[in-house]
């Protein structure tokens, strides 16, 4: 995935708390609208459900793709159908809007992470960031080193409370890198700051395999971590700025 500054720039969606820095840049090609039909599609997983094996197991990855993923693309598909119904209704219709949009603000934030959590993860992942890369030195700057940052994400992602998210992700205005966390997919976000690397700890994430034991599922996601998906994802996000 070659994403240039042009893409990201391209688009500035606004949705629940995420501004996307740039639809493709931020969250991969599949997730925005293709011409006609819904405005939203499922992007295939970028390996087979077994490829992450034994880290994160295939029936996992299927029912978490196939199932809870597809569920969020419906339903943001769904949220915006009945905005523009309303719209048109008008009247008592319009009383909708706050659940609408609350809808809405939960599943594209859910879709749009999910997206971006696939990606992160690759067959043979694991390791460090190319010592040369843009990642790697900003890591270095804004956490110290990177065993700071995963001590720091791992107690973000553990911390979450009930169903959520650890993210890092690159804030434009400062142009340092920020450990977020998520509840649901959408609360405690920041406006403008493109997702770069996050985890999912929802229960339907780990539950088969780790059962209550989610610290041992974080520990288990470095494993995987594809580090020049989240290289290039803030290289788009950043462009030419914050050159660390
Ligand atoms: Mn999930």
């Amino acid at each position: 995935m070659n994403l240039t500054r042009r893409e990201m720039l391209g688009s500035a969606a606004i949705v629940g708390g995420w501004m996307a820095l740039g639809a493709d840049a931020a969250f991969g090609a599949n997730w925005q609208p293709s011409g006609g039909g819904d405005p939203y599609t499922l992007p295939p997983l970028p390996y087979d459900y077994a490829d992450l094996e034994p880290h994160i197991d295939a029936q996992t990855m299927k029912l978490h793709h196939d199932i809870h993923h597809a569920g969020y693309v419906r339903k943001a598909n769904e949220a915006l159908a009945e905005l523009a119904q309303v719209r048109v209704q008008g009247g008592d219709a319009v009383s909708r809007v706050r659940t609408l949009t609350d809808a809405l603000a939960f599943n594209l934030s859910g879709h749009l992470l999910h997206s971006v959590f696939w990606s992160n993860m690759a067959k043979n992942g694991g390791g460090a960031p190319d010592p040369e890369s843009r990642l790697a030195s900003m890591i270095k700057r804004d956490f110290g080193s990177l065993a700071a940052l995963k001590g720091h994400f791992n107690a973000a992602a553990g911390q979450v409370q009930g169903s959520g998210w650890g993210i890092l992700a690159y804030e434009p205005n400062s142009q340092r890198l920020l450990v977020l966390e998520a509840e649901k997919h959408q609360n405690f976000s920041v406006w403008g700051v493109a997702p770069l690397m996050v985890i999912d700890v929802w229960e339907h994430a780990y539950y088969l395999k780790y059962q209550n034991k989610r610290s041992e599922y974080i520990t288990a996601y470095w494993n995987v971590v594809n580090w020049a998906n989240i290289n290039e994802r803030l290289e788009a996000a950043a462009g030419s700025a914050g050159q660390a």
